[in-house]
This record gives C-alpha cells, structure tokens and sequence, in this order.
C-alpha cells in the first residue's frame, strides 16, 4: 500500500478510534472486486443500455421482456460472485462493535454499526452471516436502500415473494406472473423515479443524524437520495471518511479521503487491533 495511503488510513483509524457512532454507505464500487459491474464504469454498460435506461418503470411498462432479460443476468451473475475483503472486513468491524455494545469507551457508549448500502446484490449479508456463523450473534444485516435482486414484488398488488427459481426471459408468456392476481412480477428493487421505502431510509438519515463518522466506499455519490446520507452526518456534526480509487463530489467534504480499493483500504482501516481508545 502506497506511503501516502497509509497515512490517509492512520489519519482514518485516528476518527475511528473515537468514533462513539459510525454509519457506513455504501455503492457499487465495493462489490466492483466481487466482479459485479458498476453502474457508471465502463463495464456498466449491458449489450447497448445504460442501467438508467432499464432500472425505470417505463422501461418495464415498455418492454418488461428486455428488462426482465437485464435482471435475470444481473441476478444468474450475482448470485456466483463472492463477498470480497472489503465486505468481508466491514462485517467482521461491524461484529466486533456490536460486541462492545454496550460497554463504554472513554467517550460514552458504544453503538452498533449501521450499515446502509445501496447495492441490490446481497454481497453485505452473505458476509455478515459468514462473519456470524451458524449459531453465533445476530449478523449485521444492511440497510437495502434500493431493495434486492433476490426479492420478485407484484407489479400490481405488491406481493413480495423470495427470488430463487432462475427468470425464462426468453418469451412474454414465460415471465413470472403474480400468485395472487395474476399481474407480471418484477425485481424488488428501487428505480430511477420511484420512492425508497419511508422506514428504511428514516433509519438510514436518523442513524447518519446522530453518527460521528460516516464511512463512505465505493460510491460516486450521484443518485439521491442515497447521496445525502453522508451530508445528514456533517449537518450533525459528525465527519465523513471516504474510501474510493476516484475522486467524487463527496471527496471535498471529507475529513479523510482514501484514493484506493474497498479490497486493499478497508482491511487495512477496519483492523481491530488499535482500533478502540
Ligand atoms: C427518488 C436499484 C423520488 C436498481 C438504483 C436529487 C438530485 C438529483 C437527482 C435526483 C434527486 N432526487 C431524485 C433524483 C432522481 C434520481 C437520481 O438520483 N438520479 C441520478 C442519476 C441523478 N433518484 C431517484 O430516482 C430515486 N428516487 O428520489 O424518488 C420520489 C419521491 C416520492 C415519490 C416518487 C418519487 C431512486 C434512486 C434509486 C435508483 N436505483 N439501483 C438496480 O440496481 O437495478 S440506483 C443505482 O445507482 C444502484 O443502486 C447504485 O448503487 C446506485 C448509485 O451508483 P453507485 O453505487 O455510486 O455506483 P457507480 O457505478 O455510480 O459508482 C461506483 C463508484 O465506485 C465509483 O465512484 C468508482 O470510482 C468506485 N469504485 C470502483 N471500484 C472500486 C470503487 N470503490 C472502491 N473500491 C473499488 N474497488
Ligand atoms: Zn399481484
């Protein structure tokens, strides 16, 4: 690791340290080394569509057979990726303080890590239930602030079913239809156009309200909501920590900005030795 990135980090560790409250987002950037494509790299590109031009509900009213077609890939290629050392580091960080809870540290009372992310690929809780084991704490689940990909809901009554059985996209009549009604089902995420769901981001904003860090990775900080959730922090005189190989329009307001990759920083940050004053 790059001199002046372990510098950045011990910077980092420092804020840490100290931190009675942490809140993390996170983006598509952290699951980037678990070969999922990111939204606005290169390689979010799916054969001539951007993700804006599919993740809409007029593109489904339009033609659901192309969408369904996007998400049954995304969903058949995110099911053989693996949660990588990013993941893998926060959710062990995250189980380690939820361990501390609620002893206190010379500055009060330690709080669990809230985890929001906004990644739809389930990448946070197969590492937080690996990080757990069978029979051992509660996992540190994640806030899914744009739902999940392994979750089908009516297009019209809104039932919400588990999404294991692989999508037939190939034809209208082969996509999967409601039980209930009989409307076409659709992914359980959150488009472009389309509200969050009220309570989980209440949780998201009043946990980063009263944070004293919030650690952002792998995000460029550009779709909203979700991008404020860093700023409700400042607004509550917490800092921001940022982990992320490019700059964003979150980086300027950062205490410490970290130019590197989920999978080399945050083991690095998130080691727990030294980590607790
Ligand atoms: C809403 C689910 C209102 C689907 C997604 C205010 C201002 C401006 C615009 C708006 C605004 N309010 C609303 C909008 C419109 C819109 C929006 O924000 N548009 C943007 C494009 C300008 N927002 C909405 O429509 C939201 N809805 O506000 O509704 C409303 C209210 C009431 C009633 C009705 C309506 C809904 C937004 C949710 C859209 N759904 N995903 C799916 O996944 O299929 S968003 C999609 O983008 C993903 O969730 C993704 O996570 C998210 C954000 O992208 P990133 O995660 O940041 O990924 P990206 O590729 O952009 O960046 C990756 C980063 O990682 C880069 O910085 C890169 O450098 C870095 N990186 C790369 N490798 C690594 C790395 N970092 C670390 N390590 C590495 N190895
Ligand atoms: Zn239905």
């Amino acid at each position: 690791m790059g001199e002046d990135l372990g510098e950045d980090i011990s910077r980092a560790r420092d804020l840490l340290a100290r931190a009675r409250r942490v809140v993390v987002l996170t983006g598509a950037g952290i699951s980037a080394e678990s070969g999922v494509p990111t939204f606005r790299g290169e390689e979010g590109l799916w054969k001539t569509y951007r993700a804006e031009d599919l993740a809409t509900p007029e593109a489904f009213a339009r033609d659901p057979l192309l969408v369904w077609e996007w998400y049954a890939w995304r969903r058949d290629h995110m099911s053989r990726c693996l949660p990588n050392a990013g993941h893998v580091a926060l959710a062990k960080f995250a189980l380690g303080r939820a361990a501390e809870t609620p002893a206190s540290g010379p500055t009060g009372v330690i709080s669990p890590v809230v985890l929001v992310t906004q990644n739809v690929d389930g990448l946070h809780e197969r590492a937080a239930r690996d990080a757990s084991g069978p029979s051992g704490p509660a996992p540190a689940l994640p806030l899914e602030l744009h739902g999940s990909i392994f979750r089908d809901r009516c297009s019209r009554c809104g039932r919400s079913t588990p999404a294991d059985a692989p999508i037939d996209a190939s034809r209208l009549e082969t996509l999967p239809r409601c039980g209930s009604c009989g409307a076409l089902m659709r992914p359980a995420v959150v488009w472009f156009g389309e509200a969050l769901e009220a309570a989980v981001l209440a949780r998201a904003f009043a946990a980063a309200r009263a944070a004293d860090v919030c650690l952002v990775v792998g995000t460029s900080a550009l779709v909203h909501p979700a991008a404020s959730v860093p700023i409700a922090t400042l607004q509550g005189g917490g800092v921001v920590l940022e982990v992320n190989p490019e700059e964003t329009p979150l980086s300027d307001l950062a205490a410490v900005s970290i130019r590197g990759n989920a999978g080399d920083a945050l083991p690095a940050l998130l080691a727990r030795e030294g980590l607790r004053r």
